[in-house]
């Protein structure tokens, strides 16, 4: 049975890899509901077993893509709350905890996505011009809240080379009727004179408040600062990355140059070498706010807020820290 099991893991796994499914926020519900499929699956004999069955299937899901830190933030909380059940509870018990963390889970993101839509729609005036960059769908959420409001003027989407993921936000805009320009990324320095606010989302959010996003994300927030334009991240409280606590950098995946050029270039100018990350890392100063699910905050006092929430993540990264338990 786990190699049917390990199918269905596996595909989730390479659909992450290859991008058809894409987005932080998606690729860590997509994680959760892989590990509920293995729980509901599993035909192991005992605990152990599916603690091992659950850990393989964890491991090859964190295998995929190194950046964004909301598919670990998501294994993490399943794969705890089974330990913990395996302390005391039966294989059935701890098989319904896996099961019931990872809808908790996926719950919880859609209800964040929704709360940082409320809130940051609050931040949009009536006439505001919004430029965007990639596709996020907790950015997407403030807009489209905004617009229901009748707020928003207009957006400038750019189009997010090499994978184009600004054409499924123009997309995304305009069937729910916002207007949109798609511009192309370099075009976002020309066009910043008319914008009013800069939302775009996060795959990650570091102790110091530094936001890892979309690769050209920082160029944007350059031309923002340099126009004094507004620059905000919408980013669920899961986006926070517990490493950065204690100094660990957050990695950026490089992807293949075949997402750059094409193979016959390759093979004309071989000693060119293409390089193609897929993120980059915007630091404090420049952005404004970030709009969670837990309230609005300067980047700098995000880690104060969320630290409560993360104790327990921390205690299982390094767990000769202790987190003292107050009674
Ligand atoms: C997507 C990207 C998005 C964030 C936030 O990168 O950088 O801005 O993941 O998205 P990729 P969301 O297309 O390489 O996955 O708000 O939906 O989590």
């Amino acid at each position: 049975m786990w190699g049917k099991m390990i199918e269905e893991v596996l595909k989730t796994a390479e659909d992450i890899k290859t991008m058809r499914i894409r987005g932080a926020a998606r690729i860590a519900r997509s994680a959760a509901d892989a590990l509920r499929l293995v729980a509901e699956r599993s035909e192991a004999k005992n605990v152990e077993e599916f603690l091992e069955e659950l850990n393989k299937a964890a491991r090859l899901l964190l295998n995929t893509r190194p950046t964004a830190v909301s598919m670990p933030n998501a294994v993490n909380f399943i794969v705890r709350k089974a330990r913990r059940t395996a302390a005391s509870g039966s294989l059935k018990e701890v098989r319904e905890a896996v099961v019931s963390a990872a809808r908790e889970f996926i719950e919880n993101s859609l209800k964040a996505l929704e709360i940082i839509g409320e809130l940051g729609a609050k931040r949009i005036k009536k006439g505001d011009v919004i430029m965007t960059h990639c596709n996020s769908s907790a950015a997407i959420s403030i807009i489209l809240k905004a617009a229901e409001q009748g707020k928003v003027e207009e957006v400038y989407a750019t189009e997010t080379r090499p994978r184009f993921q600004g054409r499924l936000t123009a997309q995304q805009l305009a069937e729910k009727g916002v207007k949109v320009n798609l511009i192309v990324d370099s075009a976002a320095r020309y066009f910043m004179n008319e914008v009013d606010k800069v939302i775009v989302g996060a795959d990650a959010v570091a102790v110091n408040g530094a936001v890892v996003n979309k690769i050209g994300t920082s160029l944007i927030a350059l031309a923002a600062h340099e126009a004094r334009v507004r620059f905000y991240v919408a980013a669920e409280s899961y986006k926070f990355s517990p490493a950065t606590i204690y100094g660990e950098l957050i990695e950026i995946e490089e992807r293949p140059p075949q997402e750059v050029v094409d193979e016959e270039f390759l093979r004309k100018y071989p000693r060119i070498r293409v390089r193609n990350p897929a993120f980059d890392v915007t630091p404090p100063e420049y952005i404004d706010l970030i709009i969670t699910d837990k309230g609005v905050f300067p980047p700098q006092a995000l880690f104060i807020v969320l630290k409560d929430e993360f104790e327990w993540v921390i205690e299982d990264l390094y767990p000769e820290i202790k987190v003292v338990e107050e009674d």
